[in-house]
């Protein structure tokens, strides 16, 4: 489908695909066919709040005293192969695949498809690392993110984090406070070996990083009660990003959270985070590369955009889990008080303006229904809904949004 010269999809090659000059295809065949997989995990104490709680926070909790308490959590890096289709259609429109989408999801002897390797964050219970996390139904749509790190102002947060990949990676988390033992980002800042374990966790091995969350760390005055932040892999930034390793982290208002870290004035929290995932730049792309029955020159035009995966939380083409009862998927009840944090990541091509159907929002203290995201940003929206319906979500830059930056949210009565 792809032996054509001509895109179809009318991206810019030109300009969008050509800049992508670090692709990573040694001829490092040695990962072919490890679709094995290594864990890499965050893992916390407060999962248990997720799962006392798998409305997602819709029953009532008395807020915190502030007094501040230790949280855990094991994360390990895991290999897992990930679906960025699951229904195999477009789940959005309920059609298959046709010449537009099929561009990034049909796969074949030289085509990927919608299945990658990747490299993941996921939650355990303990620093055995034996047993994951089951991701409770209200976090679901986290799709391929790593675990929601969920910490009160006044906190303090350890990641005991697990290296269950085949190269070094990290764990570099914004906002929290931290020092050079936990910053997980290797470059020339003058400290010693000491202070170098957090850079570059090898393979196989176990490293906690600390962090304080102090006022500089949680909501500011024209905030709300909550903001997010992200962590990711600052190894290798770019790869390792694209690889999948990145996570949100929530911080609440001192005395306003939940036992689990969560806020108590909302009902419901979302993280939806906008990419054009660059699976050519992943650290992953060799060993995706190596699977393929007939591989072709990953510089090969066609293959690149085919590789160009237009998600939410690593879904297409409305892929995401919808859920059918308040508290699943993206499922909402008109009167919550629902807040989305929403994120993008990647290269100069993400800038993203998602659009909700149906429902506004209050984002920096302004009523709209469209916000906009460039690479790394981090943003929260408040919405009360009031019209039930199965809604579009989508990006609303027209590229975007044909090559499958689309899923759905529902607002039941
Ligand atoms: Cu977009």
């Amino acid at each position: 489908m792809d032996d054509g010269t001509v895109d179809r999809h009318g991206h810019s090659r030109t300009g969008e695909h050509s800049r992508t000059g670090e692709r990573r295809w040694p001829a490092v065949l040695a990962l072919a066919g490890s679709a094995v997989v290594a864990l890499a995990v965050i893992v916390v104490t407060t999962q248990l709040v997720s799962a006392a709680d798998p409305a997602g926070g819709s029953a009532p909790a008395a807020a915190s005293t502030g007094e501040g308490r230790t949280r855990t959590y094991y994360i390990a890096a895991d290999h897992v192969t990930w679906d960025y289709a699951p229904a195999g259609r477009d789940a959005a429109s309920d059609q298959p695949w046709d010449e537009t989408s099929g561009v990034f999801t049909v796969a074949g002897p030289d085509r990927i498809g919608t299945r990658y390797l990747k490299s993941l964050y996921r939650q355990y219970t303990d620093d055995t690392f034996t047993t994951l996390v089951p991701r409770p139904a209200a976090w679901e749509h986290l799709g391929f993110l790593g675990p929601v790190v969920h910490v009160e102002v006044g906190d303090t947060l350890d990641v005991v984090f697990r290296n269950n990949l085949d190269r070094p990676v990290s764990v570099h988390m914004h906002g929290l406070q931290y020092d050079k033992g936990s910053e997980g980002a290797p470059y020339q800042d003058g400290t010693t070996d000491e202070q170098r374990g957090d850079d570059a966790v090898p393979p196989g091995a176990t490293y906690t990083y600390h962090y304080t969350v102090p006022d500089r760390a949680g909501p500011g005055p024209m905030d709300g009660s909550s903001i997010m932040w992200m962590y990711h892999s600052h190894t290798d930034e770019v790869g390792d990003v694209y690889s999948g390793l990145m996570g949100p982290v929530i911080v609440t208002r001192k005395g306003m959270a939940r036992p689990d870290g969560s806020p108590a004035d909302v009902d419901r929290e979302l993280v939806s985070v906008f990419s054009v995932e660059d699976e050519n730049q992943s650290s992953d792309a060799a060993a995706n590369l190596a699977s393929l029955a007939q591989p072709p020159d990953p510089d090969d035009g066609d293959f690149v955009e085919s590789n160009l995966m237009h998600d939410v939380n690593g879904y297409v083409y409305g892929n995401g889990p919808l859920g059918g009862a308040p508290g699943e998927g993206t499922t909402v009840q008109v009167g919550q008080h629902v807040r989305w944090y929403l994120m993008s990541m990647g290269n100069e091509v993400d800038l993203h303006t998602p659009h909700w159907h149906g429902n506004t929002v209050v984002a920096n203290g302004m009523r709209t229904d469209v916000v906009s995201l460039l690479p790394a940003q981090m943003l929260t929206a408040d919405m009360t809904p009031d019209d039930p319906g199965v809604w579009l979500f989508h990006c609303h830059v027209a590229d975007h949004l044909t090559a499958g930056m689309v899923t759905r949210y529902q607002v039941l009565p």
